[in-house]
C-alpha cells in the first residue's frame, strides 16, 4: 500500500505553494481541502467508490480539483482529449463502459448528446455527504486511463496505476533532480500523460506547478527569461515557438531555469542547438502513454555530445533492442515498473508485454555507451504537433464514405507540425473536396484530417493484397 498522494503531501508540507494559475495560487493544504470537498460532492451525486468515470475540460485548476476529488474516491479516470470528434469520444466512452462524464460547462457541446453528464458547476454547487477517504492506495490501483491509437485503427485504453505513476515520477527525479523551490510549467494537456505526469511529480516532491490553460508563447518566454519557472515539458512545436520568442526579443533563459524536457515525438537537432545558444538546458526524452511518461532521458551534460539521442533508461527501467543479425537497429523493448499492466475494453485481453517486455513498435539503437537513439516511429504512426495519428484509423473513416472504395494514408514532413497526414483515395463515385472535408470533420479530430487528398486509380499493394503505406509517397 502507498499513501494517498494528496493527503500525504498536505500532511508533510501543508503551507507550501502547490499550484499557480494566472494571479491565483493554492497551497497543498488548500488543494487537499477543496479536493476532499469535491469527493463529498461527487459522492452526494451518486459517484461510487472505485467507479470508472470520464473527465473532460480545459486545463484549469477546477479540472485538477475534480481529478483529485475522484482520486480520493479511488475512481478510475478516463481522460478525454478535447480535440477529438464526437464520434471518437463516443467510441472511448463506450469502450471504457463509462456511465457518466464529468464535464466543464465550456465542453458540454464537445460531447455526443446521448452521453450522461455531470457538469463541474453542478458538482461544485452541490452539498456533499460524508464519505470514507482511503488513506492508502494499492500499488495496482488504476488512477488514469488514457487512450492511444493502435495499428488496427481502434484506440486502446491504457491503464496507468499507482505503481506506474510513482515509479515514473521517482525515476524522473533521480535523473533530473527537483527541489522544493522548483516550479514546473505545465502547458501541455492534462489529458495526456505529458501533462498529467507533471501533477504526479508535484504531489510526490512537493514542488509547485504553474498551470497554463493552453500554451501561450509570450507568457512562456517571459516566465523562462525572468526565472519564474524552473522546469518545462514541451513537444517540438512548442519548443520552436519558445526559441523563436526568445530570439525575437533577444532574450536568454534565466539562470534559474533548469530543465526543458522535450518529448512526445522527434525533436529536430536544429532546435536543440538553438536551445543551447539561448542558455536553455535541454534534456530530450523518450516516453509514451504505456510507460506513464519518460522511459529514457538525456542529461543536459550529454546534450551536445550526444545530440539527437534520447539518453539512457531511467534508474528503474530497462531498454533492449530487438535487432536482427545484420544491424544494430531494431524494435525498442521496454521493461520496468512504469509499464502499464494492460488495456481496458475491447483490448482488455491483449497483453501489452511479452515476457515482461513492452514492444513499442518504435525502431532504434543503443550506441556503444548505451545511449538510445530513436530512428523511426512505431509502425506507421504519424505525429503532428505531439498528437498521434494512426493511418488505419483515418483510412477506416474514409472508406466508410459511400463514394470511397479504397484509402491509404501516410505522413509527410511539415515545417510547423513535424508531420501531417495526406490521403490517397480510389473513388467509387464522384465527391467534392468540400464534402470530403465536411464528412471528415464529423468523424475525426481536426489534426487527423488529411491536408491533401489525391485521387488515384489504385493503391500500392503487395502480393497478399496488403496496403504498402511506405510506397504511397511514390504516387505523388
Ligand atoms: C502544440 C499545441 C500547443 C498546438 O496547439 P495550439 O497552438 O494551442 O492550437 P489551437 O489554438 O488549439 O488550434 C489552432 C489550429 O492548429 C490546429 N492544431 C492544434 N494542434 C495541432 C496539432 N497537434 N497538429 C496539427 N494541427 C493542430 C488546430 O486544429 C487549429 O486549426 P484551425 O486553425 O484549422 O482550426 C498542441 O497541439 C499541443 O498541446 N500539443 C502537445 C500535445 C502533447 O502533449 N503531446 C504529447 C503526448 N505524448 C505523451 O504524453 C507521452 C510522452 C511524454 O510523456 C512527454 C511528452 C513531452 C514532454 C515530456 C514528456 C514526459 O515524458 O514527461
Ligand atoms: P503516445 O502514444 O502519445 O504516448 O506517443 C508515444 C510515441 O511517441 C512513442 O511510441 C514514439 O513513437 C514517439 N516518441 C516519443 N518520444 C519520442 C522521441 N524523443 N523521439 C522520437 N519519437 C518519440
Ligand atoms: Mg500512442
Ligand atoms: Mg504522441
Ligand atoms: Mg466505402
Amino acid at each position: 500500500m502507498y499513501p494517498n498522494w494528496i493527503l500525504q503531501r498536505a500532511y508533510l508540507t501543508p503551507t507550501r505553494a502547490a499550484l499557480t494559475f494566472g494571479n491565483n495560487s493554492w497551497t497543498f493544504d488548500q488543494i487537499k481541502e477543496i479536493s476532499l470537498n469535491r469527493a463529498e460532492q461527487l459522492a452526494a451525486l451518486g459517484i461510487q467508490h472505485k467507479q470508472r468515470i470520464a473527465l473532460l475540460g480545459p486545463s484549469q485548476p477546477r479540472l485538477i480539483f475534480m481529478m483529485y476529488g475522484c482520486m480520493h474516491l479511488q475512481c478510475e479516470m478516463v481522460m478525454l482529449n478535447r480535440k477529438l470528434s464526437k464520434a471518437e469520444l463516443e467510441y472511448q466512452i463506450q469502450d471504457a463502459e463509462v456511465e457518466v462524464v464529468l464535464v466543464d460547462e465550456t465542453d458540454v457541446d464537445i460531447l455526443p448528446a446521448n452521453i450522461q453528464k455531470l457538469t463541474f458547476s453542478t458538482i461544485e454547487e452541490s452539498k456533499g455527504v460524508k464519505v470514507d477517504i482511503a488513506h492508502d492506495w494499492p500499488v495496482d490501483q488504476t488512477i488514469t486511463i488514457m487512450y492511444t491509437s493502435g495499428t488496427t485503427g481502434f484506440p486502446k485504453g491504457v491503464r496507468q496505476t499507482v505503481g506506474n505513476h510513482q515509479s515514473s515520477a521517482l525515476s524522473s527525479v533521480l535523473n533530473i533532480g527537483l527541489t522544493e523551490e522548483d516550479v514546473w510549467l505545465c502547458a501541455l494537456p492534462l489529458f495526456h500523460i505529458s501533462g498529467f505526469s507533471i501533477l504526479v511529480r508535484s504531489l510526490l516532491y512537493g514542488n509547485e506547478v504553474k498551470l497554463y490553460e493552453k500554451f501561450d508563447k509570450e507568457c512562456a518566454v517571459q516566465d523562462i527569461a525572468e526565472g519564474r519557472v524552473t522546469h518545462m515539458s514541451v513537444v517540438a512545436v512548442i519548443l520552436e515557438r519558445i526559441l523563436h520568442g526568445l530570439e525575437e526579443k533577444q532574450l536568454k533563459a534565466s539562470p534559474k531555469f533548469k530543465v526543458m524536457l522535450p518529448g512526445g515525438g522527434p525533436v529536430p537537432k536544429k532546435y536543440l542547438e538553438r536551445a543551447h545558444q539561448l542558455g536553455i538546458a535541454v534534456c530530450q526524452t523518450y516516453g509514451m502513454t504505456e510507460t506513464s511518461s519518460q522511459t529514457a532521458t538525456l542529461s543536459n551534460k550529454d546534450a551536445l555530445r550526444k545530440l539527437g539521442s534520447v539518453g539512457k533508461p531511467l534508474f528503474f527501467n530497462q531498454i533492449k533492442i530487438d535487432a536482427n543479425e545484420q544491424g544494430r537497429e531494431g524494435e525498442i523493448l521496454i521493461r520496468g515498473p512504469h509499464v502499464t499492466p494492460g488495456y481496458i475494453g475491447r483490448f482488455a485481453e491483449k497483453s501489452p508485454t511479452i515476457d515482461g517486455w513492452l514492444h513499442t513498435g518504435d525502431i532504434g539503437y543503443l550506441d556503444e555507451e548505451g545511449y538510445l537513439y530513436v530512428v523511426d516511429r512505431r509502425s506507421d504512426l504519424i505525429i503532428s504537433g505531439g498528437e498521434n495519428i494512426y493511418p488505419a484509423e483515418v483510412e477506416n473513416v474514409l472508406m466508410g464514405h459511400d463514394a470511397i472504395r479504397e484509402a491509404g494514408v501516410c505522413g509527410i514532413e511539415d515545417e510547423v507540425w513535424g508531420q501531417v497526414p495526406i490521403a490517397f483515395i480510389v473513388l467509387k463515385s464522384d465527391i467534392s473536396e468540400e464534402e470530403l472535408q465536411k464528412y471528415c470533420l464529423e468523424k475525426l479530430a481536426k489534426y487527423k484530417i488529411p491536408k491533401q487528398f489525391y485521387v488515384v486509380q489504385e493503391l500500392p499493394r503487395n502480393g497478399s493484397n496488403k496496403l504498402m503505406r511506405r510506397k504511397l509517397k511514390d504516387l505523388l
